[in-house]
């Protein structure tokens, strides 16, 4: 199995261009957004918990998301890897990642960071919140905010996965179809 990290800040394009990754390598998309957003649509107990987080624009506490994932990688057959979406986003969900993945005889293969202009990271999440209505969207406080969060909590990742020999930057200004060229060159080097 061949498993990827699809990283960047929000708005950097890792949703997008996961769903179109994941179809075309065979890898199973995880994203952490994705199953908390579900959780919120479908009103249960930690998706009301999570909502108010989600709202500010704050992380998600590490053990909500790692219990997430492990779920759903022991429940996943068929696939050729995992493509991980959003997830980690801190230091210590890395480490528990590459832990679950150790155990089950499996490793991280390639961190994949989109690097984003601040300024388009803003204007495709305003963009976005036209059509899908996410509060953590609307608010041009809270899009800063989440993009704080990334510096601050989540970027230390790059340099942990660059002493490991996996750290790939990737130029993700442009049409979506030119990033996902970009993308499936990088990857096609691994499949
Ligand atoms: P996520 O769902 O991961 O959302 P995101 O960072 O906004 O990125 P997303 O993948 O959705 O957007 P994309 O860049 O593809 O996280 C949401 C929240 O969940 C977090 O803030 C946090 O609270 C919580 N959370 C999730 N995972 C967590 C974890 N592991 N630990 C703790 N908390 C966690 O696209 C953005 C927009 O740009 C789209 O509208 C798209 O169409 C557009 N776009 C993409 N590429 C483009 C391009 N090339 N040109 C123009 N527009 C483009």
């Amino acid at each position: 199995m061949v498993n990827f990290l699809i990283f960047g800040p929000p708005g950097s394009g890792k949703g997008t261009q996961s769903v179109r990754l994941a179809e075309k390598f065979n890898l199973l998309h995880l994203s952490t957004g994705d199953m908390l957003r579900a959780e919120i649509t479908a009103g249960t107990e930690l998706g009301k918990k999570m909502s108010l987080i989600m709202s500010k624009g704050e992380l998600v506490p590490d053990e909500v998301v790692i219990e997430m994932i492990a779920y759903k990688i022991d429940n996943s057959k068929g696939s050729f890897g995992f493509l991980f979406d959003g997830f980690p986003r801190t230091v210590a969900q890395t480490v528990s990642l590459e832990k679950m993945l150790n155990d089950r005889g499996m490793k991280i293969d390639k961190m994949l960071v989109l690097d984003v202009d601040h300024d388009e990271l803003v204007k495709r999440l305003i963009a976005r919140a036209e059509l899908s209505g996410r509060p953590d969207d609307k608010d041009p406080a809270v899009i800063e905010n989440r993009i704080e969060v990334y510096k601050e909590k989540t970027e230390p990742i790059i340099q942990y996965c660059n002493q490991k020999g996996i750290y790939q930057p990737v130029n993700g200004m442009g049409t979506i179809n030119d990033i996902f060229k970009r993308l499936s060159d990088y990857m096609k080097k691994l499949i």
